[in-house]
């Protein structure tokens, strides 16, 4: 816990109790230890438990003693040639050690034991004192970080629970030596490479270079991660003795990126001084930082850097390291500018960017893009791991080599908002992982006026990171070489270990949360001694100059210089009238739209395919593609079952989305299913990937057995996360038009936790942000007696959000109904037949457009005896219903028709039972709105113009003040021009979705059609 903002970081010996404060122990082993029948090959393979003193550090000396004794006895102390002559000669247990003859000439018997015990101790001590400085070394690894100069204030808000620190010159004694023993000479072991060349240093210079290493600017945190080859390769990174060194071509590079990051932000504060622009001050290292990232993954052949980060220093990385025209940033400065694109356009630190140039270090192309985000910290995360998955897909990147992201955060965010767990733990999943990401967190340790011990209770901010093994590596971000160095070092772990890595850049916040903002109100002291901070830059400069690298005169040249170009972009930024979003898109899709980003057709084709396909298609869902293959008893019925249907042209639920799925991939579109238990389905209706009985993971998907030259099917169970799989999900969408990318919720109602991705990204994207996204929601949904959880995908949510006006009745064009789908923001549908789910699945790649689509599916339809379709619905020529129409009795006299029902979903099945059993066939007509939004006007005016002399009513099961009604009711009531009432049968309003008695339930649901069938209406309610 924080108790308090403390400037002492501490750290204390891990093996200290032992060594110093339990020496009769350490005694035990010489005389009659089990080290008496040493062996190295014995003792190598003997239980540490049987070795009181010999663990696996301490036999590693004296491994190394034996090793030396056998290349030259001389060069060991006389009593360990003795021991290992006796043990040699096969000594037994206990007797191997003998004291060294005596040195002088006194009384043998008295002398003898004194020697004895002299000797012995000195081996004792030897060892002790060996096992001491391996511990030493050890606490600089494991916490060296603790005293890190990590922070430009010098206030060091890190608090690691008052551990009394030990190590340092001052500190020896904890271990049990004394400073009498500093300039011993001891050898080192092979865990630290502090040596360089050498393999023994004195105490003093072993201290010396494990501070240098650890407690610099630099502070490595590395030694929980369980892979032994990756601890080594970082102790390796950060301990060879002068490893970091910067050539003079290097050092110009580095001061020239400081100065265009620190005048970057200085040039917009002397011509927009009153503007928010949350700028980098304070951690102006963060633009050469990803430069150097970048510059050392394109050397490495990375073509493609995906990014995301916040608003701080965003405008500055779009200028300085995707190098968006200035002009084109500036001009967003002018609140005049007449935007050219429809939407709500978006603040500038908050649009994305897609940029591709020549990289100066690597001479080669890279593509840049920073992905648009909302304000909702951190939750671009998941979306630009999904982009990047898309891209490595797509290009046949299987490890991770030519595309990567880079996730940028603050420090508050990081630890605070769960996203970024939820992230980290799709990096490691074979459908998920981008193959390692670099995070870089600026830690300007302050979030808006909230001090870090109120924001988190972990004592770095990047605590959150160890879940995964990442090393993270702390950096005093006034120290550019430092910060330069670490960003090295983690672009070449990623393309070493595919794994991702943290940077945690120690800075601070120079100006307030914003420019606006006053940060004495809050942090009065932290602010003080900011203000009396020197500027990085200038620091920087000075150093460079007094090394020689560069002259006063370059440094100036270089400002004057750089001054320069901002004030050219701001003059042309003047001519700029129009602000053209477009400009400021993350993901293009070039061929995909007409030059001037518009859809090339208004209309969609026949979603039908051929009665060969669909035999095709469904024979292949109906067996095991592969030999020698046993799949489970139940397996086999229901791909029996399924060969049912085909040979008597019939669809289920599971089988029209098989069509679906099988037929867009035989046309070469990519299909990704993603979510919880979908390879499955959580009802089992899908069993997209079957598993052999008798192999243990040797799995089956039939899907990607239908051509040669079909597009891949990836169909992955997900993590529990929604938030984090859904945004990666739309990530995934979002890379490419031609793959139709669906995200399943387990049950409809979790999506709510992913809500975030919903409402910032899903429904409001294309507005915001000019960019398309035709991602897939399967939600299932449907009261079924199972209780108040896993009932409701809350319709009424999705429908609140749609953008079509309820007041307003279009006129109807050609091509009405894709004009309508271009202009909404999302497409909500419930199919009650599986023929029309087969039709809207591949609806969503025929259109000329992208939109998201939320599909309420069904549950008990799943297996429902009636919620079948015939082939006939989905041969050529055959689309998508927005509406399904009466087509019984009550259709063939619709003036005699009392009452007009209209419904969606699996409710339909419920009122035709009813209907039939009170003999109205005749009297009332069922109507299924299959496309809730957009509103399918044109047809529901065709119903309510066809049943003249009917009631209007509009029935669901769910609740009034949920469901789809008050959508409905204002659009029904304009399509008939409030000439008639239309009346509600469905639950009353309610604060749970649905009752947990099942008793109730059904009552319920009894009550509401009797309600929607109470012809002369007395007992429908308006
Ligand atoms: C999910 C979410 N909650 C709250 C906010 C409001 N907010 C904007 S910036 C900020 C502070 C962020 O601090 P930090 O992550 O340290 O970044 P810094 O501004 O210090 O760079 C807060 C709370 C937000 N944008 N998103
Ligand atoms: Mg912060």
């Amino acid at each position: 816990m924080h108790r308090l903002r403390t400037t002492f970081i501490r750290l204390w010996p891990l093996t200290t109790p032992q060594i110093a404060q339990n020496p009769a122990q350490n005694r035990l082993w010489v005389p009659g230890g089990h080290l008496g029948t040493f062996h190295v090959v014995r003792h190598l393979n003997a239980p540490v438990a049987a070795e009181p003193f010999l663990n696996g550090t301490s036999s590693n000396y004296v491994e190394e003693m034996y090793q030396t004794w056998l290349e030259n006895p001389s060069k060991v102390h006389k009593s360990w040639d003795t021991f290992f002559r006796n043990a040699n000669a096969g000594a037994p247990p206990g007797a191997a050690y003998q004291s060294p003859p005596p040195l002088n000439g006194v009384s043998e018997g008295l002398t003898g034991v004194q020697d004895l015990l002299g000797a012995q101790l000195d081996v004792e001590k030897l060892v002790k004192d060996h096992l001491a400085v391996q511990a030493l070394i050890r606490d600089y690894q494991v916490r060296g970080h603790h005293l890190a100069k990590l922070d430009p204030l010098g206030i060091g808000c890190v608090d690691f629970d008052d551990t009394p620190c030990s190590v340092g010159f001052q500190n020896v004694g904890l271990y049990g030596l004394a400073d009498s023993d500093l300039d011993r000479v001891f050898r080192l072991p092979t865990t630290t490479f502090i040596g360089g060349n050498e393999s023994a240093l004195t105490l003093r210079e072993i201290i010396h270079r494990l501070e240098t290493a650890y407690c610099q600017h630099i502070g490595v945190e590395f030694m929980f991660i369980n892979d032994v080859e990756q601890c080594k390769w970082i102790r390796q990174k950060f301990e060879t003795p002068g490893i970091m060194q910067f050539s003079l071509e290097e050092k110009k590079t580095l001061l020239a990126r400081m100065i265009r990051s620190t005048r970057f932000e200085e040039f917009l504060q002397r011509k927009w001084s009153s503007e928010k622009r949350f700028g980098l001050e304070g951690c102006e290292a963060l633009i050469p930082a990803l430069k150097t990232i970048i510059d050392k993954s394109s050397q490495s052949g990375v073509e493609s850097v995906i990014m995301g980060m916040p608003h701080r220093g965003r405008l500055n990385v779009l200028a300085n390291v995707i190098r968006k025209d200035l002009d084109q940033i500036f001009c967003q400065f002018d609140s005049k500018l007449e935007a050219a694109d429809e939407g709500s356009g978006d603040v500038k630190y908050h649009l994305g960017m897609y940029h591709r140039r020549i990289n100066r270090v690597s001479d080669r192309y890279v593509t840049m893009s920073l992905m648009a985000n909302p304000s909702h910290l951190e939750a671009v995360d998941p979306v630009v791991q999904g982009k990047t998955k898309a891209e490595q897909f797509y290009s046949g990147d299987t490890e991770g080599k030519k595309a990567m992201s880079i996730l940028l955060h603050g420090d508050a965010a990081f630890a605070g908002q769960g996203i970024v767990y939820e992230t980290f733990h799709l990096s490691d999943l074979p459908s998920y992982t981008t193959h390692g990401t670099i995070h870089v967190v600026v830690n300007n340790q302050i979030g808006f006026t909230t001090d870090p011990r109120m924001a988190r209770s972990s004592p770095y901010p990047t605590d959150v990171a160890r879940v995964v093994n990442a090393p993270i590596f702390h950096v005093n971000a006034d120290d550019p070489e430092a910060v330069m160095y670490v960003c090295s070092v983690a672009a070449e772990w990623r393309n070493t270990f595919h794994k991702d890595v943290v940077i945690d850049l120690v800075c601070y916040r120079r100006n307030g949360h914003n420019e606006m903002d006053e940060p004495m109100f809050t942090q009065p002291l932290m602010y003080k001694q900011i203000k009396k901070q020197n500027k990085v830059l200038q620091t920087f400069a000075d150093k460079l100059i007094a090394e020689g690298v560069v002259t006063t005169q370059d440094y100036e040249e270089e400002v004057v210089r750089y001054d320069k170009i901002c004030e050219e972009a701001y003059v042309r930024s003047k001519d700029e009238k129009i602000l053209h979003i477009k400009h400021w898109l993350d993901s293009p899709w070039p061929g995909f739209f007409t030059l001037e980003g518009q859809p090339k057709s208004m209309s969609c084709p026949s979603t039908g395919i051929s009665e060969d396909e669909l035999s095709h298609i469904g024979n292949i869902a109906a067996s095991v593609p592969v030999q020698d293959f046993s799949a489970h008893g139940g397996i086999s019925r229901i791909l029996k079952g399924r060969a049912n249907m085909v040979s008597q042209r019939v669809c289920d639920w599971a089988l029209s989305e098989y069509m679906a799925f099988g037929s867009l991939l035989k046309e070469g579109v990519h299909v990704r299913l993603s979510g919880q238990d979908v390879e499955r389905g959580t009802f089992s209706h899908r069993h997209h990937v079957l598993h052999d009985q008798n192999v243990d993971k040797r799995t089956c998907i039939p899907m990607n057995h239908m051509s040669p030259d079909q597009a891949p099917y990836t169909v992955c169970n997900s993590s529990l996360s929604e938030y984090g799989v859904l945004g990666f999900e739309l990530g995934f969408a979002m890379a490419s038009p031609n793959a139709l990318v669906l995200w399943e919720a387990q049950f409809g109602d979790f999506h709510n936790t992913a809500q975030c991705i919903l409402d910032q990204f899903i429904s409001s994207g294309q507005a915001k942000w000019v960019r398309q996204n035709g991602i897939v929601l399967l939600l299932p949904h449907g009261m079924e007696g199972m209780g108040p959880e896993h009932s409701s995908a809350r319709p009424e949510r999705f429908l609140q959000m749609c953008n079509d006006d309820p007041d307003v009745f279009p006129t109807f064009s050609e091509d009405f109904a894709t004009h309508q789908l271009h202009d909404c923001n999302w497409i909500v549908v419930n199919c009650s037949t599986p023929a029309n789910y087969f039709h809207v699945l591949r609806r969503q790649i025929l259109l000329p457009f992208r939109k998201p689509l939320i599909v309420f599916t069904p549950k008990s339809l799943l297996r429902h005896p009636e919620a079948k379709s015939s082939f006939d619905d989905m041969l050529p020529g055959t689309h998508f219903l927005r509406l399904i129409p009466e087509d019984g009795p009550a259709a063939v006299s619709p003036e005699e028709v009392k009452r007009v029902i209209f419904c969606t979903g699996k409710i339909y099945y419920e009122l035709i039972r009813e209907r039939k059993n009170r003999g109205l066939d005749k009297a009332v007509a069922v109507v299924r709105v299959e496309q809730l939004s957009p509103f399918p006007f044109d047809l529901v005016k065709a119903e309510t113009d066809r049943y003249l002399n009917a009631e209007l009513v509009w029935c669901q099961e769910e609740h009034k003040n949920q469901g789809y009604y008050d959508y409905v009711k204002p659009r029904l009531r304009t399509t008939i021009g409030r000439t008639r009432p239309i009346r509600y049968a469905g639950r009353e309003p309610a604060a749970a979705p649905a009752t947990g008695n099942k008793h109730t339930h059904l009552m319920e649901l009894q009550r509401l059609l009797d309600t929607a069938f109470g012809v002369d209406g007395s007992s429908g309610k308006l």
